[in-house]
C-alpha cells in the first residue's frame, strides 16, 4: 500500500516539483495526518532573501510598465493552471496541512476564485476624477504599482492566502516574494511551480517576478527589513504581526496585517436553531479549529441556553475525528506544540471554573504519530483567562446572556476583532448587530457562521487582528500607491484657497 510519503511525492512530481528538491535539505516536512516525514527540503540561505529581493526588484521595474489588463492575462493563466492542478494541489494541501479532501479542494477553489476576481480587476483599477476649485484645471488620482510586495503566510491556509495576495499584487503591477510557513513548504513549492508554468506561457513576463523563500523567522525578517520591499502582507499570529508591523513601520513601509481572531457568535431566542446548530458546528469544529475565522466564543440567550447546549454537545459527540483523507470531519492538529497549547488552555479554563466537554486526545489507528483531539466545548460563566486569547485549536467557550446589548458588549470585549455572527430572525437584532453600535469586527455576519468567507469581500479585522484587508472589494488599493494629479490646461495660474503671490 502506498504510504502518505509516496502519495505526497508522486503528487509533487505531478505538480512539477522535481524529486531532487525533496531530499537532502535541512528542513524536515512532516504530515500532521500520521506524523510521517515526507521530505527534507533545502532552506533558503540567510543571504538568499537579499538576492531574491534584488531579482524581484529588477522584475518589478519592467512589470509596472506592462498594461494592467495584460498583467491580468498572466493571472488568467495562473487560474487556468490552477484548474488543471486542482485535484493534485488539493490532495497535497490535505496531506501537508491535514485537511479533509473537500477542504483541501476548497482551498484551491479559493485560489481560482481570487484569480478570476483579479482578472476582472485588471481592467478596473479605477482612480477618481475630482472636482477642482480652479478654472481650466483637472484633478484626478492615478494608481501605480508599489514595487516588491512581500507575502508571509501561515500553515492553516498554506496556499489560498498566498493566492489572495499574489493575484492582487501581480495585477497591480508588483513583483512578489513569498515566505510561507516552515510547516508547509511543499504546497508552497507546488504553487510556485504552478505560477511558473503560467509565467512560461506568458510572453512578456520579466524574469524573477515571483520569488520563494523557504525557512523560518530569520529569512522572513530579512525580507521584512529589506528597504526594496515596499509592502508586506502578513498572515499569522498577533505576536508575529506585532514584530513585523513594528519593523515595517520603523522604515515607513506598508503593512497589511491579518492576525489572530477570537471570533464569537450570538444565538438569540428567535433564531432558527437547526440552522444555528449547523453554523456553529462547522465554524467551531471545521478545519479542527485551525482557521483564523474559527468560532471560539458562543453567547446563547439564557432562555434557550440549556437546550441548545445539550444539542450542541450531541453534535460534538457525534462528529467523527480521524484521518481526514478517509472523510472524517475533524482532522489532526498541526503538531504536538499545538496539542499542548490546547491542553493548557483547557486546564486553565477549568481553573477559571469552566466545565470542559471533550478535548481529549484520540489515537487514530494507522495515524499514531498525528495529534488528533475531540473538539472541546467549555461552559463558562464569564469571559476570563483563556477565553480572551486565541488558542489555535477546536475549543468553543459557551456562555449565557440575558440581554442583547450585553451580548454585543461581551462579543466586542476581547483584544481581537476579526469575525463575528448573530443567529436571529429578529430584524432589529440583526440590524443592530451590523450597525455602528454592533459588532466591532471586520466581518459581521447574520445567520451564517464566522468562518468560510468568500473572496469577493475585503477580508481582515480590527484591533489586534491588525487592521489589514486582503482579498476582495477594494483591498487591491493596499497593493498600489495613489498619486493625486492636478493639471492646468489654461494660461493662468490660480492658486488654491484664493492665495495670491504676484511677482
Ligand atoms: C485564515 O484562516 O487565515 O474565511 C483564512 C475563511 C477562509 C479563509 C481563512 N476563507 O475561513
Amino acid at each position: 500500500m502506498a504510504t502518505l510519503r509516496d502519495t505526497a511525492r508522486q503528487t509533487l512530481e505531478q505538480l512539477g516539483v522535481a524529486a531532487s528538491m525533496l531530499d537532502g535539505g535541512g528542513l524536515a516536512v512532516r504530515s500532521p495526518v500520521n506524523g510521517e516525514t515526507i521530505a527534507h527540503v533545502a532552506e533558503t540561505p540567510a543571504s538568499g532573501a537579499s538576492a531574491a529581493v534584488a531579482v524581484a526588484h529588477q522584475a518589478a521595474s519592467a512589470w509596472r510598465n506592462v498594461p494592467a489588463p495584460h498583467r491580468g492575462e498572466l493571472v488568467r493563466l495562473l487560474g487556468d493552471e490552477l484548474r488543471a492542478a486542482k485535484d493534485a494541489l488539493g490532495r497535497l494541501v490535505s496531506i501537508e496541512a491535514g485537511k479533509s479532501p473537500s477542504e483541501g479542494l476548497g482551498e484551491v477553489q479559493e485560489m481560482i476564485d481570487i484569480c478570476d476576481f483579479a482578472v476582472g480587476l485588471s481592467r478596473q483599477l479605477y482612480g477618481k476624477t475630482i472636482a477642482t476649485e480652479r478654472a481650466e484645471h483637472r484633478m484626478m488620482e492615478t494608481w501605480h504599482p508599489l514595487g516588491v510586495v512581500g507575502i508571509i503566510s501561515a500553515f492553516n491556509f498554506p496556499v489560498a492566502v498566498w493566492a489572495w495576495n499574489a493575484a492582487l499584487a501581480l495585477v497591480c503591477g508588483n513583483a512578489i516574494v513569498w515566505k510561507p510557513s516552515e510547516k508547509t513548504p511543499l504546497t508552497a513549492m507546488a504553487s510556485h511551480a504552478v505560477l511558473e508554468r503560467a509565467l512560461e506561457r506568458f510572453a512578456s513576463a520579466p524574469k524573477g517576478l515571483s520569488q520563494l523563500l523557504i525557512g523560518g523567522r530569520e529569512i522572513g525578517e530579512a525580507m521584512v527589513d529589506d528597504p526594496r520591499v515596499a509592502a508586506v502582507s502578513a498572515t499569522g499570529s498577533t505576536a508575529m504581526g506585532r514584530v513585523v508591523g513594528q519593523r515595517l513601520a520603523a522604515r515607513f513601509a506598508r503593512s497589511i496585517l491579518e492576525l489572530g481572531g477570537n471570533n464569537a457568535a450570538i444565538v438569540t431566542p428567535s433564531a432558527d436553531l437547526d440552522l444555528a446548530l449547523r453554523g456553529v458546528a462547522f465554524a467551531a469544529m471545521g478545519t479542527a479549529g485551525q482557521r483564523c475565522t474559527t468560532l471560539r466564543r458562543l453567547f446563547v440567550h439564557r432562555s434557550i441556553h440549556d437546550s441548545f447546549v445539550t444539542r450542541l454537545k450531541a453534535a460534538y459527540d457525534s462528529v467523527t475525528v480521524g484521518n481526514p483523507l478517509d472523510g472524517h470531519l475533524v482532522g489532526p492538529l498541526i503538531d504536538s506544540d499545538s496539542y499542548h497549547r490546547m491542553r493548557s488552555a483547557l486546564d486553565s479554563a477549568a481553573t477559571c471554573g469552566g466545565r470542559v466537554h471533550g478535548g481529549t486526545r484520540v489515537v487514530v489507528e494507522g495515524c499514531e504519530g498525528g495529534y488528533y483531539v475531540r473538539p472541546a466545548l467549555v461552559e463558562m460563566t464569564s469571559q476570563i483567562g483563556p477565553v480572551r486569547e486565541e488558542t489555535f485549536a477546536p475549543i468553543l467557550y459557551v456562555m449565557a446572556y440575558d440581554n442583547f446589548a450585553d451580548a454585543i458588549a461581551l462579543q466586542n470585549d476581547v483584544p481581537q476583532g476579526l469575525s463575528s455572527s448573530v443567529f436571529t430572525n429578529d430584524m432589529r437584532e440583526a440590524e443592530l448587530f451590523v450597525s455602528a453600535s454592533g459588532s466591532d469586527c471586520g466581518i459581521a455576519n447574520v445567520n451564517i457562521g464566522t468562518s468560510g468567507a468568500e473572496i469577493g469581500g475585503a477580508f481582515g479585522g480590527e484591533k489586534e487582528t491588525g487592521g489589514g484587508r486582503e482579498s476582495g472589494s477594494d483591498a487591491w488599493q493596499g497593493y498600489m500607491r495613489r498619486a493625486t494629479n492636478t493639471i492646468n490646461y489654461g494660461r493662468n495660474l490660480p492658486l488654491a484657497q484664493g492665495v495670491t503671490f504676484d511677482v
